[in-house]
Formats: C-alpha cells, sequence, structure tokens
C-alpha cells in the first residue's frame, strides 16, 4: 500500500492553486499516495477540501493520508494520519486510527524504532537533499544514516523526503526505499500533472 510517488499538497509553493488543485493533477499523473499538509487554514475550510482529497483518491485508487490533523483525518474519512515527532503520540493514535495507514517522521534510528514499536505503518525519513521547503528539516542524511534507519524500522516501508527532484530520483530508487514523497518538485510546477508523470515515469523505470 505505501508504494510509489507520494505528493504532499503544501499550497504555499502552488502560486494561488489550492489543495483539490494540486490532488486532481497529481492523480491524473499517477501518483500513488496524495497527502493534505496545512498548517494554517482553519478546521471549518479544511474539512471539505479534505473529504473532497478523500474522494478523488478514492476514484483514482490512491491512498490520501491527512498530516497531522488528527479531527480532520477522522471526519473525512482519509485513509490515514501522518504525524511527526512532536505531534500526539504515535501510540494513541494508533488505537484511535485502527485499520488505518499511520505514518511517523523519523530522522534518527531511535524515532524509527519507537515508531516500528508503536505500529507505524510507515515511517518518513528525511531530508535526503537539501531543501528549503521545510525550514526545520535539519541536517541533510547521508546514505549509511538512511541505511541505519531503515534497518531500525524493522522493515516497514520508507519513504524518503526532502528535496527530491526528477535529477536525483533514480538516486532515491536506489536506495531501496519503497516510495519518494515531493512537494515542490510538484506543486512548484508551472504543470503540475506533468512533473508529476515525469517523476512517476522515473520511478517506475528505476524499480
Ligand atoms: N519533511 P520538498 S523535508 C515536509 O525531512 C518535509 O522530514 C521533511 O519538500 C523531512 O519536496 C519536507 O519541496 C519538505 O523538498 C519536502
Amino acid at each position: 500500500m505505501i508504494k510509489g510517488i507520494y505528493v504532499i499538497t503544501d499550497p504555499y509553493l502552488a502560486s494561488g492553486r489550492g489543495h483539490i488543485d494540486i490532488t486532481q493533477a497529481a492523480l491524473c499523473g499517477g501518483a500513488a499516495i496524495i497527502q493534505l499538509r496545512d498548517k494554517t487554514a482553519s478546521d471549518k475550510d479544511l474539512l471539505p477540501v479534505a473529504r473532497e482529497m478523500q474522494r478523488l483518491c478514492k476514484e483514482s485508487g490512491a491512498l490520501f493520508i491527512v498530516n497531522d490533523r488528527v479531527d480532520v483525518a477522522l471526519l473525512c474519512g482519509a485513509g490515514g494520519i501522518h504525524v511527526g515527532q512532536s505531534d500526539h503520540p504515535a501510540g494513541e493514535l494508533r488505537r484511535l486510527f485502527e485499520g488505518k495507514i499511520l505514518g511517523v517522521s523519523a530522522g534518527t534510528e531511535e524515532e524509527a524504532k519507537a515508531a516500528a514499536q508503536a505500529g507505524a505503518d510507515y515511517i518518513g525519513v528525511g531530508p535526503i537533499f537539501a531543501t528549503t521547503t521545510k525550514k526545520d528539516a535539519g541536517p541533510v542524511l547521508c546514505k549509511d544514516e538512511m541505511e541505519r534507519i531503515k534497518c531500525a524500522a524493522g522493515g516497514i516501508p520508507v519513504v524518503a523526503i526532502g528535496g527530491i527532484t526528477r535529477e536525483n530520483l533514480a538516486e532515491v530508487a536506489a536506495l531501496g526505499v519503497e516510495s519518494a514523497a515531493v512537494i515542490s518538485a510538484v506543486v512548484a510546477s508551472p504543470n503540475m500533472e506533468e512533473a508529476t508523470r515525469r517523476l512517476v515515469q522515473i520511478w517506475q523505470a528505476s524499480n
């Protein structure tokens, strides 16, 4: 279920295009997973958007994940939730999201091990390349660190994130991760559908 190109809809870099525009384009381009990420919208504004994103993903057979906003994820019937290290503990969310996908960001071996033990379905690991999209993303992980974090996760799928572009995507695939997550490579592109399609083609050719 966690496999392929994972597009995160952060409207900040999208030149006025919204979550739904990004979702439609990414799904048409072949994205396997879509994540709603919005740090500023009100719950009231976000819920109808999340419901529509869930509907579009279901129609396309893609997985829909909500970042951070537990209430929105539950109310829209999302396929899962993704949380960071300062959000609600993974163990608590595991019970709340029984039967759904739980993703946890992990930047160290300890975090990866803890996420796996708490029952996470995948870990998000990054940044694997330099990124300006997330200001507090931390230092770029070297290949060895990535490998150690992957081992610590004990076999649960790994989603690589941070600075992934069509130029370095084959390198990401060579790390043996299950999925590659992108924001700017799709959202900052004038043609988001074509940008996604190119990533999907490269990913398929490299796996
Ligand atoms: N998390 P882009 S890096 C949301 O390292 C996020 O955990 C990261 O955006 C992490 O594809 C990141 O534009 C931003 O680099 C990814």
